[in-house]
């Protein structure tokens, strides 16, 4: 080449592909411009490079903080082609056109899903310059291109090509478009971490970015009707239903996502228990909650609690799938949606995408080790509720109630195994949508009365559940009984400990039932409403 026609500033963090698509400028006629470590990619392909720093006749400093913060390279880049003032204005100053940016950025996000990341890392990979290019030469797409994405490059190129070297204006307008998608996502997640990291003790953020790609699209949201699909937020690291992969299966639903959610979530209460659990969901609520000594155990044992409910729902396990624990879930007169798990063993997949009569859509997910997930979590934001015009935001509620929490109010305390009992009880409730009852025995959920309208009638619901086996059961309320009826209706039954907030004005009177019945009655002092 003599004089190049068109110059192309190159500047990645991530290579891949970086070589083919400079090569096409290059054989296209571009001068390519490029950063330090971009640059030596390039010579070291056999490629002609022009060091930025003989552009802008400066040095790299401040360890690469400045590299193209410069005019020549934002003149270059900026100088509206359409107006001779701008053109002679960089004339006048040595600056040449930039004609293409390629740039994508210090990879922030990778950085900060790091475990243990320090600030001082997570801060040099805030980038500064690359946004800046990207920004300048999308505002100015009605003379250049810019590529962010690597998987851009062959149809530029190819569009390149056909259009004697330049892109169309159409082109540079859409990738105009997703470059300020690109910069504005980057900047939310930085200020979402930091945010999060500088966070004031019990202040939420004034404002708040959020930083969510569509991980998925849904054939339809909660009905037919609806369109729908999946975002997930950057950088979350816990395991959860937006970082669980999924192995088999038809696509998930709107519908599965939410019912799997609530699944993992209510799971992750038992992932450090020495026992396995397993829980179904049914319309986002526990019908089954268990423990047991292995993962098929647990499983028929959340089953057994509500076998009805429990066909056709999503189920989530604290233990791989094992062989015994497939063909328990795949057994008689059973169906499920799907299932999310830490894992699966290589005999048990086949026992479950071969079911008979099941086709091969179960949906399998694997989610990875549970345990730990509190400290994963810490952090990672804010819980969102959506109103029509705005969202309600909280901390998600991660409060752990132990044993030294609870207050014994009846004559009869509880039995240790009483104890144990109503905070396996108590763990579970808080997953139930309020109003909330929840009956177990033996590490057992065996009644669920939810989303009621009032609390006597959410007991009922558990009651008429349980049935007889609500003997020698305890009983779990997600808030206070504002009235004895409640109690009442569970003595009656049978229900011999209850675990509840307390804090009504007519505490006394439920007392007083659970004393007539000799029932043990603890308060959390905490109450855990689920809308
Ligand atoms: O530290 S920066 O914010 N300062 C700059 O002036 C600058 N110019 C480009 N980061 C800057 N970049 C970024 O460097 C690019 O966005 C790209 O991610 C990276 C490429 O550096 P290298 O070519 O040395 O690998």
């Amino acid at each position: 080449h003599s004089q190049p026609l068109r110059r192309a500033l190159l500047s990645v963090s991530d290579k891949n592909g970086l070589v083919s698509f400079a090569k096409g400028l290059y054989e296209l006629g571009y001068e390519l411009i490029s950063t330090g470590g971009t640059a030596a990619a390039l010579r070291e392909a056999g490629l002609p490079v022009t060091n930025i720093s003989e552009i802008t006749h400066f040095p790299e400093m401040l360890e690469g903080r400045i590299k193209t913060l410069h005019p020549a390279v934002h003149g270059g880049l900026l100088a509206d082609r359409a107006k001779p003032e701008h053109m002679k204005a960089i004339a006048e100053q040595g600056i040449q056109p930039i004609d293409l940016v390629c740039v994508n950025l210090y990879p922030f996000a990778a950085v900060i899903s790091k475990p243990d990341v320090s600030l001082e890392e997570a801060i040099e990979n805030i980038d500064i310059g690359g946004p800046a290019m990207i920004r300048s030469a999308a505002k100015n797409h009605a003379a250049v291109t810019v590529v962010t994405d690597p998987r851009d490059y062959t149809w530029v190129l190819e569009e390149m090509k056909a259009h004697g070297g330049e892109t169309t204006l159409a082109t540079r307008q859409k990738l105009a478009a997703r470059a300020f998608t690109h910069t504005a996502r980057y900047d939310s997640l930085i200020s979402a971490w930091l945010s999060a990291r500088f966070q004031v003790e019990e202040e939420l953020p004034e404002i708040f970015a959020l930083s969510y790609r569509q991980a998925q699209k849904c054939r339809y949201g909660e009905n037919p009707h609806q369109k729908a699909a999946f975002y997930v937020a950057d950088g979350i690291t816990e395991p959860c239903i937006a970082n669980a992969k999924q192995l088999h299966g038809k696509e998930l639903s709107f519908n599965n996502i939410y019912d799997l959610n609530a699944a993992l979530e209510t799971a992750k209460e038992f992932s450090e228990e020495p026992e396995a659990a397993a829980v179904i969901i049914k319309h986002a609520n526990p019908c089954g909650v268990a423990l047991g000594r292995t993962a098929a155990e647990a499983f028929r044992r959340a089953r057994e609690g509500d076998p009805v409910s429990a066909f056709g729902g999503i189920l989530a396990l604290t233990r791989p799938v094992d062989e015994e624990a497939a063909e328990a879930i795949t057994g008689k007169n059973t169906f499920f949606e799907a299932i999310i798990a830490p894992g699966y063993t290589p005999e048990a997949i086949p026992i479950l995408t071969e079911r008979k009569g099941w086709g091969t859509d179960l949906r399998l997910l694997e989610v990875g080790d549970l345990r730990g997930w509190r400290e994963k979590a810490a952090g990672t934001g804010l819980d969102f509720k959506r109103v029509t015009g705005g969202i309600l935001a909280q901390t998600p509620d991660h409060l752990v109630v132990s044993r030294a929490d609870l207050k014994v109010v009846t004559e009869r305390a509880p039995t240790e195994e009483e104890i144990q009992e109503l905070l396996f009880a108590w763990r579970v409730v808080r997953h139930v949508k309020s109003n909330a009852i929840v009956f177990t025995k033996d590490r057992q959920v065996i009644g669920v009365g939810a989303g009621q309208m009032n609390r006597v009638q959410s007991v009922r619901l558990a009651v008429a559940q349980a049935g007889e086996k609500a003997k020698g059961a305890v009983m779990a309320s997600d808030a206070f009984f504002p009235f004895p009826d409640g109690p009442e209706t569970a003595a009656e039954a049978g229900i011999t400990a209850i675990i509840q907030p307390g804090g009504s004005k007519k505490d006394q009177d439920t007392i007083d039932v659970c004393n007539r019945y000799g029932i043990a009655m603890v308060f959390t002092g905490i109450r855990h409403f689920l809308h």
